[in-house]
């Protein structure tokens, strides 16, 4: 049995790496009965059919570290935030909306802010210091002039490494210079383009091949570039914000929104120990998460749960061909916790 590393899927063929020889394999029959899902960055146990042709089968997919629903990855140890510095103009509410997404699945961030060429000194440093501040891992990079990138390589040394950021803040041209082997599209119009070899980016794993390690991964996640507040119950969004909670043990109320109660003792230390731009976010999450829990309480749809989990294995009956949607179960886990609070 040989082991190996996810790193593309393409309906029913995973590819796995094991020692940098690539394998396209299928899942075993009865795994697939079972309705066992394979994320990339899963490890996974598998048994050559041809050896000439480098294909095989999955017998066994290894516990997971962590996995992320959205999107479907396992076995991450960060996530890069890459933002521009300028073009496009940096959007703090979009930082924090990842920010808060990363806290909540437990996934430390590492912030690039890229494009530094394009930006004043005080200003990247005004900008950084914000985050810096609260405790994140930050590295400012520029693929014009190199800035950055021994750092951004350390950071990212021995470790697997989800991206994420939206269109255009440069995230194929930091992949692609991180590894000179790889060519990732780029939004810039190439002769390519011109003659209409447009390629479709996947979610896909690459290895760095980085000459002192051959375990530093990245996972390109084409359209993990928007995310809404449809995960959390609004009374929880403050614990996202990981600062607030230094201050929020002293607000008057124990329920405190930090909206419009009095003595709250987030609003008394905005625009001092905490920054404006974050709570701005804050009260613009909170409004989301509340127009989500709203239509989560008033749609008359019965989502209920028809299948019971064994570990990470999911038995479902075989003739059930319903597919287990993460959407949906993130819906009814709204929607427990919307019972919940009725029932107090
Ligand atoms: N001046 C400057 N331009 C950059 C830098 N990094 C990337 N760019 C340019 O920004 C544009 C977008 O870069 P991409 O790498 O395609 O951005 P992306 O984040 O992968 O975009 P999507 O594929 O749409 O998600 C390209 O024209 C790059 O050449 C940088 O550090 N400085
Ligand atoms: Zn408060």
């Amino acid at each position: 049995m040989e082991k190996g590393k996810v790193f593309k899927i393409h309906s029913d063929f995973y590819y796995v790496d094991s020692n940098t020889v690539i394998f396209e394999c299928k899942l075993k029959e009865v795994l697939k009965k079972q309705k066992q899902n394979v994320l990339v960055g899963d490890n996974v146990y598998f048994e050559k059919i041809n050896q000439t042709n480098n294909q095989g089968v999955i017998y066994e997919v290894v516990d997971r570290k962590n996995e992320l629903t959205r999107p479907k990855v396992a076995n991450i140890n960060q996530a890069m935030l890459v933002v521009a510095l300028k073009e496009p103009n940096l959007s703090h509410m979009q930082i924090n909306r990842f920010l808060c997404f990363f806290e909540y699945n437990k996934i430390k961030p590492l912030i690039c802010f890229n494009k530094a060429d394009l930006c004043e000194k005080n200003e990247i440093d005004k900008n950084i210091n914000i985050y810096k501040n609260i405790g994140y891992e930050t590295v400012v990079t520029s693929i014009q002039t190199g800035e950055g990138f021994c750092e951004l390589k350390n950071k990212l040394i021995n470790k697997t490494t989800v991206l994420s950021g939206v269109s255009g803040v440069g995230k194929s041209s930091i992949v692609n210079k991180l590894n000179s082997q790889l060519i990732l599209k780029t939004n810039k119009v190439s002769e390519k383009n011109e003659r209409g070899t447009h390629t479709t980016r996947h979610l896909q794993m690459y290895n760095l091949n980085f000459e002192n390690s051959h375990q530093s991964f990245i996972i390109d996640t084409p359209g993990f570039s928007y995310l809404s507040f449809d995960f959390i119950m609004p009374n929880e969004l403050d614990s996202l914000f990981v600062e607030f909670n230094q201050y929020k043990k002293k607000c008057k109320f124990n329920n405190c929104t930090h909206t419009n109660e009095q003595c709250c003792n987030i609003i008394n230390n905005v625009g001092d120990n905490i920054e404006v731009s974050r709570y701005e976010s804050y009260l613009s999450f909170l409004n989301e998460a509340k127009k989500y829990k709203e239509k989560v309480t008033y749609s008359g749809n019965k989502v209920e749960l028809n299948y019971k989990t064994n570990q990470q294995k999911t038995y479902v009956k075989i003739s059930d061909k319903k597919r287990i949607d993460s959407r949906r179960l993130q819906k009814q886990k709204i929607k427990n916790k919307i019972e919940e609070e009725n029932e107090i």
